[in-house]
């Protein structure tokens, strides 16, 4: 992968992150984790539990501190190498939140005023939304551009913020006369997990925040949980469609097959040869079967590595020094561009 549209020069770095903001669900292990793992053997990787984020909605303390250690252990669980990547808390490493200053007075509110997100999470009532809420996207651009991550793999959710990121790089390399100083970073979207639907309503993501557990199969469901989750999951009548157009109009059907396309490694079509003309009286026990198999040895890796909380901690504290040696010559060499004492 290079970074066909601009002229930097830069290492290729990966940064994402996940926030400990409830439990993990599908979509974000197909969307996130799935590819963590894939582009670790590739480039320098830095992946980390983004608990500034979740700080935007109210988060019970002790909480927050038990689902970090839930997320670093899902990202261990799901094939994270702490050798090959820093896994670490984006609070342990303070130049994210330095940089988003500076983001904050590079970035227009107009920009952010067009960030669908914000309008979905603060619903009605957006006057009782947290400040933070709203200039979210900025930090997330500090997050990536402090480490000049080039590549930034997430769900289709995050499209918009990558391009608002990509903005903010461009405008400071413009304003301060630092061509190429911030890589416009790409986002690594691409492949049938990218957007995983709600199990209830094929048109609404799958999401943490979404007040039915029905709606989502989570990483710590058993395998009777997720029998019973796919089992009353929203179909139609129809029986499975021979080719890809089949699935038009039928967004339930185009998500569960969606699912297993991405499960098994194959694409939509592939599954459809395999079960056209089926029904889903007999697709969804297969589907049930698969997402066991896939997800069951990371929900019990996940179990294991909880019950010694003091080696999540290791791993931890090692990928925030790692991370924090990559950000402060970076934020350093940021703030001389602006011009902060002594220049
Ligand atoms: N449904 C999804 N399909 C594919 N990818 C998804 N992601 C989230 N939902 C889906 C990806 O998971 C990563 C981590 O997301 P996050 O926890 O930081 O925040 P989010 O995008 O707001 O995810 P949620 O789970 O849906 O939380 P709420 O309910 O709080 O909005 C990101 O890469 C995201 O794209």
């Amino acid at each position: 992968m290079t970074d066909s549209k601009t002229a930097y020069a830069g290492p290729q770095r990966v940064l994402s992150g996940v926030q400990p903001s409830g439990d993990l669900h599908l979509g974000n292990y197909l969307g996130a984790l799935v590819k963590f793992v894939a582009l670790q053997d590739q480039m320098e990787c830095l992946y980390c539990v983004v608990d500034l984020h979740a700080i935007t909605t109210w988060q019970e303390p002790k909480r927050l501190t038990a689902q970090t250690r839930e997320i670093a252990a899902a990202y261990l669980a799901a094939g994270v190498d702490p050798k090959k990547a820093a896994i670490f808390a984006q609070s342990a490493v303070p130049a994210h939140a330095e940089l988003a200053w500076i983001f904050q007075c590079v970035a227009r509110l107009g920009w952010l005023d067009r960030m669908t997100q914000f309008k979905e999470k603060s619903g009605k009532h957006k006057e009782r939304a947290s400040v933070g809420l709203y200039t979210y996207p900025v930090l997330q651009a500090a997050d990536i551009l402090v480490y000049k991550a080039t590549h930034v793999p997430v769900g289709e959710d995050q499209k918009q913020h990558l391009e608002l990121t990509r903005d903010i790089a461009a405008k400071f390399n413009h304003d301060f006369d630092a061509p190429d100083f911030f890589p416009l970073t790409q986002p690594v979207i691409e492949g049938p997990g990218a957007r995983v639907m709600s199990l209830r309503d094929g048109t609404a993501k799958m999401s943490k925040s979404d007040p039915s557990d029905q709606s989502r199969i989570n990483l710590t469901d058993d395998a009777d949980a997720i029998a019973a989750k796919i089992r009353k999951a929203k179909t139609d009548p129809e029986p499975l469609p021979e080719a890809l157009d089949g699935l038009a109009g039928r967004p339930e059907a185009d998500n569960l097959v969606g699912i297993f396309a991405a499960l098994s490694g194959r694409t939509k079509a592939e599954v459809l040869a395999e079960f056209a003309g089926q029904g889903f009286g007999r697709f969804k026990p297969a589907l049930a079967e698969l997402l066991t198999a896939r997800l069951a040895p990371v929900t019990a890796e996940m179990r294991r590595l909880l019950a010694d909380p003091a080696q999540i901690d290791r791993v931890l504290a090692d990928g925030a020094e790692r991370a924090r040696a990559v950000a402060e010559p970076i934020l350093a060499e940021t703030k001389r561009i602006v011009g902060f004492w002594p220049g």
